[in-house]
């Protein structure tokens, strides 16, 4: 790996997971994790940056982290716009959540879909590592992936500070928005990925979003502060190739490009 460290024809994807020993001591509990896809002369410090990151996260000591890092030819990477940013702030989580059902039927879910959706992350026991698949008529999850989920994964922005000054002109700059962003991106370029419902398993973090094809929109609050149970939702048409999807989600590598407004 390392003579081609500097090549401009290759990226590293690097991906870090911390996770805890449950309470009984054998099973491993899904603590955060990080993604980056960066040239070979940034690989040290994001390695650096991410490995500080996951041990100050706010869900728990890690006891165990992982670190991966692949050679990715440029050729392989897909460039994919950067949803539009829009941000709703309600009263109460219930309208919250409420407006989240409307906006989805909005994106094409059908509502018995957007309903499943949030009862879905609402009735999580414990956090996934990935997101459930849903049939986005019928509401019923299709992914067959159980407590784990399915994870996006080789993805970042194009250029970082196009990317921030694109968060800026909206007012937002955290690492936790910037890493939805360009999740919430790459899902949404998926040929049968309609919507996405999520909001944040972090204790402090209340804010949460839905994503159509063409749209990030943000909506807060739509949990309760210190509740840790958060989750993703992908809505997909009926007649999607589970596998072909599951392959863009987890294997494809994407940057995502910042359009100013
Ligand atoms: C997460 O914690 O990974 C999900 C964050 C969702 C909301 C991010 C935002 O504020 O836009």
């Amino acid at each position: 790996m390392s003579e081609n460290k500097s090549s401009p024809h290759y990226l590293f994807s690097i991906r870090m997971r911390a996770a805890t020993n449950g309470s009984n001591g054998n099973e491993r509990r899904h603590l955060s994790g990080c993604e980056r896809l960066v040239s070979g002369d940034q690989m040290a410090t994001v390695v650096q940056n991410l490995f500080q990151r996951i041990l100050t996260h706010t869900r728990g000591e890690a006891d165990a982290i992982n670190i991966q890092i692949d050679k990715i030819d440029r050729a392989m990477v897909r460039l994919v716009p950067a949803l539009a940013i829009e941000s709703l702030e309600f009263a109460t989580v219930e309208q919250a959540r409420s407006s989240a059902i409307t906006s989805l039927v909005e994106f094409g879910v059908s509502k018995i879909a957007a309903c499943k959706g949030i009862e879905l992350i609402k009735n999580l026991s414990a956090s996934m590592r990935g997101g459930m698949v849903l049939d986005a008529i019928a509401g019923e999850r299709i992914d067959g992936s159980g407590v784990r989920g399915i994870r996006l994964s080789h993805m970042d922005c194009e250029n970082e500070s196009a990317f921030l000054s694109f968060l800026a002109e909206s007012e937002l700059g955290s690492e936790k928005v910037r890493e939805a962003i360009i999740l919430a991106s790459k899902a949404a370029f998926a040929k049968d990925c309609v919507a996405e419902l999520c909001w944040s398993d972090d204790p402090h973090y209340v804010t949460g979003y839905v994503a159509s094809k063409e749209t990030y929109r943000r909506l807060s609050p739509m949990k309760l502060k210190e509740d840790h149970i958060g989750g993703r939702v992908f809505f997909v048409n009926p007649s999607v190739d589970l596998e072909d999807l599951i392959d863009f989600f987890e294997h494809q590598p994407v940057l995502v490009k910042a359009l100013r407004k």
